[in-house]
Formats: C-alpha cells, structure tokens, sequence
C-alpha cells in the first residue's frame, strides 16, 4: 500500500504558504466539540473543502465513504502521528504533539529511506558489533557490552530535526516527503560521545570526515546496498555532545530509531544522525555515501530564483541547522473567551548556541509580546517558553512565535530560500485562535 497524503501539501498550518486552514480536519481528535463546531462553520464559510467531510462524517452526517480522510494514521506505537509514506516508513507529529519537553518515544517522528532492518525488528545483538576504521591508528570492533563497558555514559535531552522539515511550505512545490512541521523532536539518548570512541582508535591527522554505514536494506533489497550513509566533518564528530546512543528515553531505541546503535549529531540536518550502524569510518576526504552527492541535504551556495535550475556544483552540503520555533499549545484553530487570557507555548532550538528570546504577535507583527524562555536542560536541548496573552476583544486571530538566536537572526515571517529539495524551511509557526 503506498499511503497518500490527503491534503495537499501548500494547504497546511502554520506556514504562511497557501490556504492553510483548510487542514483544520487534522486536529479533529484533540478538538473538543466546542471547537469543533468552530471548525465546521469555518469550512462552511472557506466553501467547505472536502477535508471538512471528514468532519461532517463524525457527525453522521455524511456517509463515511464519501469522508477523505487528512489524518493518515501512524502504526502500533505511533498511532498518533502522520503517516507520510509506509514504505519507506515516514510518519510526523502534529505540533500539539510535542508539548513535552521531552518528546516521548510514541510521538517522536520517524524518518526512513530505505527498510528497518530484520535484527532491529527483532531485537537481535546476536552477530552484531561496530567496527571503527579508515585514518585510525587502531581498528576497532566493539560488541553491545564493549561499548557499554569501555565507554562513559552520557545522557542528554538532544533535539534531532529532518533537514527537509516545512518541505512542504515551498512554491513552486519541490519533490520529497512533504514534512509539515513535527519532523522534529528532543528525546533523551544515553550513550558514549562519539569522541571517546574515535580517541580509543586514534584519530590520525589525516582524518576529515566521519562517515557512518549501517545496516538498512534499500527499498528492493538489493544485496550490498545501503539507502543512505552519511556524516559529518571530523570537528563535529569530536564534538563532546556529538553520541553514539543505544538508549532513546530510557528504554533500548527502538527498532525504528536504529536499534542496536545511531549516531545523534546534534543541530545538524537529522540525515547526519545514522541509525542501525555497523560501521564508522574516518576518512581523509569528505564522504561521497548514498545521499552525501549530488543534490541531496545540499542548498545552494547563493540564493536562486524560485523554481530555477541550479547546476549540481552549485550545492554546498547543509551544515549547522537555522533557529527554529513550534507553538505546542493551544491547537490551531482554538476558541476562547475574551476575558481570559490564553496560555501560549511550545519550544525554540537552533542548530549551534542557544536561543536568546522567543517574541509572540497577535496583530500579524505589527507588535510583538517576550515569552518567558527556560534555560535548555543541556546544550542542544530545546528550550520552552510560553506565555500568556489578552486579546483586545472577539474575532479572529493569528498567534505567530518567533525564535532569535545568540547571533541576533530570528525566523523569517515568511517560508525564506527557495531551493530545489526544500531544505532549511524555518518560517514562524502561526495558529489561528477565535475569541468569543
Ligand atoms: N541508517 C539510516 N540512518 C538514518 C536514516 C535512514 O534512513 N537510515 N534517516 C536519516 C534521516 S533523513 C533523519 S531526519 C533521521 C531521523 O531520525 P528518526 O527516524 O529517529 O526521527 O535519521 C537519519 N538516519
Ligand atoms: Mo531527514
């Protein structure tokens, strides 16, 4: 079964692209009937799209077969995400879904290119070990209990975020995994840091970039074939916050989160963190791995016109990730009464330091309210803020958050640099609230 994304993808929340309320349906689980009715009367008065349908199916109203489902629902253990595709396995949250400040296991995106290989399903360590190798004094091969045992145990709360979250924000549209904006989340991995493994093999000076290899077939199974190994620079790879982890919240990762081991490089595109490894290797150049060349998680190197054809040397591989904010609470499309003030928040990140403010706006930008913003628990962790807003009376308005770095660069307003894969989209999160 290839699964579809029913809404289209410019129709989204939170994106300043298209006609985004028409994916209100989404939230019809969270929505309580209240709310509900608030949504009906908005599809109503927008021409009531076929998304509302659904809606109206719940109701009785409609026979269920004629309902086009937007809500694409996820699998045992993630029944509340999105399903993006089923084969490869890609699923995202929805932004309520990760008010937590740490996501949990069940809401955390899943983002595959090719198969979850056997042994992870499985649980299985039987026959598995790392090998560490290229420009190292020492050859390593280090079995689940070698690593555990040689090794200092670290945990932190790390945010990992795919480089193609908010692909589908870009016009003209861009092909690829039309991530909205839940492929993102901050677990707590236990683990080693990379570097005290790489410092146990000898790092020569030759060394350049790390490159990880692992364990997932291709799609078709073709013997040999991994869909996608990557890396990062050795600088990162030494970077004390940079893990190999084997815990993800306090429980073995799961099978889809690369069992037995994956790297989490934090603040880099989530391609860079690999799952089910079987081998790092340091080389002396940088990795030329499935999905390292050619334009995958590549930008161009200068802004381009939207739609243009950018030759291939054009690209430079994507590095350091932008700052970046989420409205957790309340849902898109929330009632409220005028003489309450509504509690706002959600989480800021950015690929390298800290968020310094997260700034709220009711009146499309025209004023902006400071959050309150707690500290990260540990570097690259994401960081809450929330705060609490006075409408000035009834209607209809659009909550907007955004993030400002350390270097004083906050999240565009609108969905910024065009490019041909739809990477690095970190516009404002909006949600719609209506005062009554
Ligand atoms: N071996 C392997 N590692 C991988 C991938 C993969 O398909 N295979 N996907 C990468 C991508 S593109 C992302 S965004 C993250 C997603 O991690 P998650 O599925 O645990 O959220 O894993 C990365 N590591
Ligand atoms: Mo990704």
């Amino acid at each position: 079964m290839q699964s579809t994304y029913a809404p289209s993808p410019d129709k989204m929340i939170g994106m300043v692209n298209g006609d985004w309320i028409n994916q209100a349906s989404q939230f019809r689980s969270m929505v309580p009937s209240r709310r509900r009715r608030f949504l009906a009367q908005l599809g109503l008065a927008l021409g009531a799209p076929v998304v509302f349908a659904d809606l109206l199916s719940q109701s009785g109203v409609f026979p269920r077969a004629l309902a086009q489902s937007a809500m694409e629902k996820g699998w045992p253990g993630k029944e509340e995400l999105r399903l993006l595709s089923d084969r490869p396995l890609n699923a995202e949250a929805y932004a309520t879904l990760l008010d937590d400040p740490i996501t949990p296991n069940h809401r955390h995106f899943v983002r595959n290119n090719g198969l979850i290989p056997d042994r992870a399903k499985e649980g299985n360590l039987s026959d598995w070990s790392l090998r560490v190798d290229g420009e190292v004094q020492q050859v390593l091969d280090l079995d689940m209990a070698a690593l555990k045992g040689s090794f200092k145990h670290v945990s932190a709360a790390l945010v990992i975020e795919c480089g193609g979250n908010g692909r589908a924000g870009f016009y003209p549209k861009v092909g690829g995994n039309p991530w909205t904006l839940g492929a993102v989340g901050c677990a707590r991995y236990t683990g080693a840091r990379l570097r005290d493994v790489l410092r146990e093999a000898g790092v020569r000076d030759s060394a350049v970039y790390l490159a990880y290899h692992a364990e997932d077939p291709t799609l078709n199974r073709e013997p040999g074939k991994t869909p996608i190994s990557r890396g990062v620079p050795i600088e990162k790879a030494l970077d004390p916050h940079t893990l190999l982890a084997w815990e993800m919240n306090g429980v073995p990762l799961p099978p889809e989160h690369g069992f037995p081991l994956r790297l989490i490089c934090p603040g880099w595109p989530g391609s860079t963190s690999g799952k089910w490894l079987k081998r790092l290797q340091v080389r002396d150049r940088v990795h030329d791995g499935p999905k390292m060349t050619g334009t995958s998680y590549r930008v161009p190197r200068h802004p381009v016109f939207p739609g243009e054809k950018v030759p291939e040397e054009d690209f430079e591989i994507i590095g350091v990730m932008p700052v970046k904010s989420l409205i957790t609470r309340p849902a898109h499309l929330f009632q409220t009464l005028k003489a309450e003030p509504l509690e706002v928040g959600g989480h800021a990140w950015c690929g390298e330091g800290k968020v310094r403010q997260v700034d709220v706006t009711i009146d499309y930008g025209s004023t902006w309210q400071r959050a309150k913003l707690q500290a990260p628990v540990n570097p690259y962790a994401w960081q809450s803020w929330h705060c609490a807003l006075q409408f000035p009376g009834k209607g209809y308005f659009e909550v907007w958050a955004r993030a400002t770095d350390e270097q004083g660069r906050h999240q565009p307003m609108v969905v910024p640099g065009w490019n041909p894969k739809g990477y690095l989209n970190n516009a404002m999160h909006r949600i719609a609230v209506q005062v009554i």
